[in-house]
């Protein structure tokens, strides 16, 4: 049977071979476990994983002293990078595991999240890189930050059902502002792309969780949402792909259709020229013009390299 083993599986297993301290060795081993496919044609390689990491753990238990922190970093793939956070057990891995599909563990009971695990949201024509991460509490590891500081955008999840929703939002507020992700009296200017969902209106008391909320971080349009339901998960998609910020541009051979499959990711406000250096370094010195289509006015004009594009804009380059 095939491992149909994911990349960030073979990813962590290259650091694992390359590891030289123990510690290095555990944090892949344990990534590893967490997003091997669990079925019938992994079972002999989680038996053997969960072996060798035992033996590690002894042989640290061993040599305590030498500790080494552990980091976690996500090359970014796709149209960008989102990471997805809040405190323990508000539906943070039930939403990445209904965005991607991906083997992020839910369950009941708080912590279930202990590792990074990344997947990718299909909108549209494009991919977007998820990761859900492990609850924000009062000792997060500062590479919990490092994660939401170099993401694209971030995603907070709140259960407005929760009972202790007042404190785990201050919580939240007050981790933030420490890491400069959240605007505070010092440092007002902060501009980290964030968006707030309110998971788990489908219980009773979330309509009172959300006039909390409302009270706690005024002045915001939460993303109503129930992963249980399935409801309010096109609108969260949507308003994830905007948080990027970028523009998809469709290329035109000239005298062919173009390729509406493979767009062109760039950042809103990108001109014509900059479509081109995207494409090629070479190609951008020889552009000439372009001809541009679009749902509005252009229907093949000849634009200039300075014309600002916009979201699904086809262009056919001259050089
Ligand atoms: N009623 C209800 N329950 C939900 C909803 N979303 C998630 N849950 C439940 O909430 C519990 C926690 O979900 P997880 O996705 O594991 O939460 P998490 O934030 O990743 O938890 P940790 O990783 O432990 O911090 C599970 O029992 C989910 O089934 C929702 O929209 N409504
Ligand atoms: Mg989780």
């Amino acid at each position: 049977m095939p491992a149909n083993l994911t990349p960030q599986y073979l990813e962590a297993d290259k650091r694992f071979k390359q590891a030289k301290t123990t510690e290095e060795k555990i944090a892949c081993l344990q990534e590893m476990m967490a997003v091997i496919p669990k079925h019938k044609g992994t079972e002999k390689m989680r038996a053997d994983m969960k072996t060798r990491l035992s033996k590690l753990m002894k042989q640290k238990g061993k040599k305590s002293g030498t500790h080494r922190a552990v980091w976690y970093h996500f090359e970014k793939q796709g149209a960008g990078q989102v990471a997805i956070f809040g405190t323990v057990n508000t539906g943070k891995s039930s939403v990445v595991k209904i965005l991607t599909g991906c083997q992020t563990e839910v369950a009941p009971y708080p912590f279930t999240t202990t590792i990074p695990i990344t997947g990718m949201l299909i909108y549209e024509d494009v991919q977007i890189q998820l990761i859900d991460t492990p609850p924000l509490t009062e000792d997060s590891p500062p590479w919990l930050f490092h994660i939401l500081r170099t993401a694209d955008s971030v995603v907070w999840i709140v259960d407005v059902s929760a009972d202790d929703l007042l404190e785990t939002t201050e919580l939240c507020i007050k981790k933030l502002q420490g890491a400069n992700l959240y605007p505070s009296a010092e440092n007002p200017a902060v501009n980290k792309k964030m968006l707030i969902v309110a998971n788990k209106t489908d219980q009773p008391n979330a309509k009172f969780g959300l006039e909390i909320l409302k009270e706690l971080i005024p002045n915001t349009q939460f993303i109503e949402v129930s992963v249980s339901r399935a409801q309010g998960l096109e609108d969260l998609k949507t308003r994830i792909f905007e948080s990027l910020d970028v523009i998809r541009v469709y290329t035109k051979p000239q005298g062919k259709p173009p390729d509406l499959t493979d767009p062109v990711i760039m950042k809103k406000g990108g001109s014509v020229m900059d479509a081109a250096k995207t494409l090629h370094k070479d190609f951008a010195a020889k552009l000439n013009y372009a001809r541009l289509w679009d749902n509005d006015k252009h229907n093949g004009q000849r634009v200039d390299r300075n014309y600002v594009l916009k979201d699904k804009d086809i262009i056919e380059f001259h050089v």
